[in-house]
């Protein structure tokens, strides 16, 4: 089935339009020079009914990428919450992804975006399991790219913004190319920097250790959630600079991003991470992210909006 073939609406501009016309012209500012900056979010099914994660916080970070490139969002915080509410519902949707964008339209092509209207759309599909169905069992085959991470002086790698994808497509294609899942990217000191699309983790004598802004990463709402649920579990987790040397002797690895979720990585250019199958760690955050994606955690409701009012109100009562 094609990749989109379920999405039959899209929120653009403020308005439900058929998918068919969510278009933007080929002058568009925003594919010339890749201006625009967007979210990739995940609505799961849950015993009362589709919730979007941490929704709050992926508009939050859309925001903060538009303010990082002076990019005006002519909608607010609770406009984009019902829009993504409204694209998922029109759609009939429980689990999908959800993609909002902010991008500059066509207007003029000087590499400023003067006089370009800004367009906004929420796009909303199911997407399965990023890496294929069975990364997430089995893990999957991880290479070092030879395409560095760009430093945070050159672009501000904290803001989720389109252009400075092509670094990261660039590192996917070259790892697929060469028979593998994902690429890992590491900055020109070879310290670790993040997958294309996820952020990296490590697990060593039972402590779980990643990265922050500092080594010029997205700050992923995923990995935010998997240090507090590591927290929560128990687990000393420690945030600072990566080598690739320490990947050599860690016990276990793993990526983390809404599209990817917590995906096991079982070698690193073909020499396994422990013994070569997905760690015990890397599994219980795993089941501990699903139980907070699916309602079952009660300690994380917060994280979740309901896209259908009833539960909602249910809270608001109880509370
Ligand atoms: N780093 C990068 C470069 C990145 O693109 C993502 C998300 C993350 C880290 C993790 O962030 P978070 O989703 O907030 O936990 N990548 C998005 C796009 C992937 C895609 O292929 O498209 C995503 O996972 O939705």
């Amino acid at each position: 089935m094609a990749f989109f073939s379920e999405s039959k609406w899209v929120w653009k501009n403020g308005k439900i339009v058929p998918w068919e016309q969510a278009t933007v012209h080929m002058s568009a500012h925003g594919l010339h020079y890749g201006t625009g900056v967007f979210e990739g979010i995940r609505c799961y099914n849950t015993a009362d009914g589709p919730a979007v994660f941490r929704l709050d916080a992926h508009l939050g970070r859309m925001f903060g990428s538009a303010r990082m490139y002076g990019l005006p969002i002519a909608y607010s915080l609770e406009e984009l919450t019902q829009g993504a509410k409204d694209v998922i519902n029109a759609n009939g949707f429980s689990d999908c992804y959800v993609r909002p964008i902010a991008t500059y339209g066509s207007a003029s092509l000087g590499v400023h975006p003067r006089n370009c209207p800004v367009e906004v759309a929420m796009l909303a599909w199911p997407w399965g399991a990023y890496l294929g169905a069975d990364a997430l069992e089995n893990g999957i085959q991880v290479t070092v790219s030879r395409w560095k991470k760009f430093s945070s002086l050159a672009m501000p790698a904290t803001a989720k913004a389109c252009g400075q994808y092509l670094n990261s497509m660039l590192a996917v294609q070259d790892a697929v190319r060469c028979g593998f899942d994902e690429a890992l990217l590491v900055d020109e000191e070879g310290i670790i920097a993040e997958g294309s699309g996820e952020n990296f983790f490590m697990v060593q004598n039972g402590t779980v250790l990643t990265n922050d802004e500092r080594d010029h990463v997205l700050m992923g709402i995923t990995r935010d959630s998997v240090i507090t649920l590591a927290r929560d579990l128990g687990y000393k987790v420690f945030v600072g600079q990566m080598h690739l040397e320490e990947l050599e002797v860690a016990d276990e690895a793993f990526f983390t991003g809404t599209a990817a979720e917590v995906t096991p990585i079982s070698a690193v250019d073909r020499k396994p991470i422990g013994n070569g199958k997905p760690g015990p760690v890397t599994l219980e955050l795993q089941r501990s992210f699903f139980a907070a994606t699916s309602g079952r955690d009660p300690k994380h409701q917060d994280w979740l909006t309901w896209v259908n009012a009833s539960k909602q109100a249910k809270e608001t009562v109880e509370s």
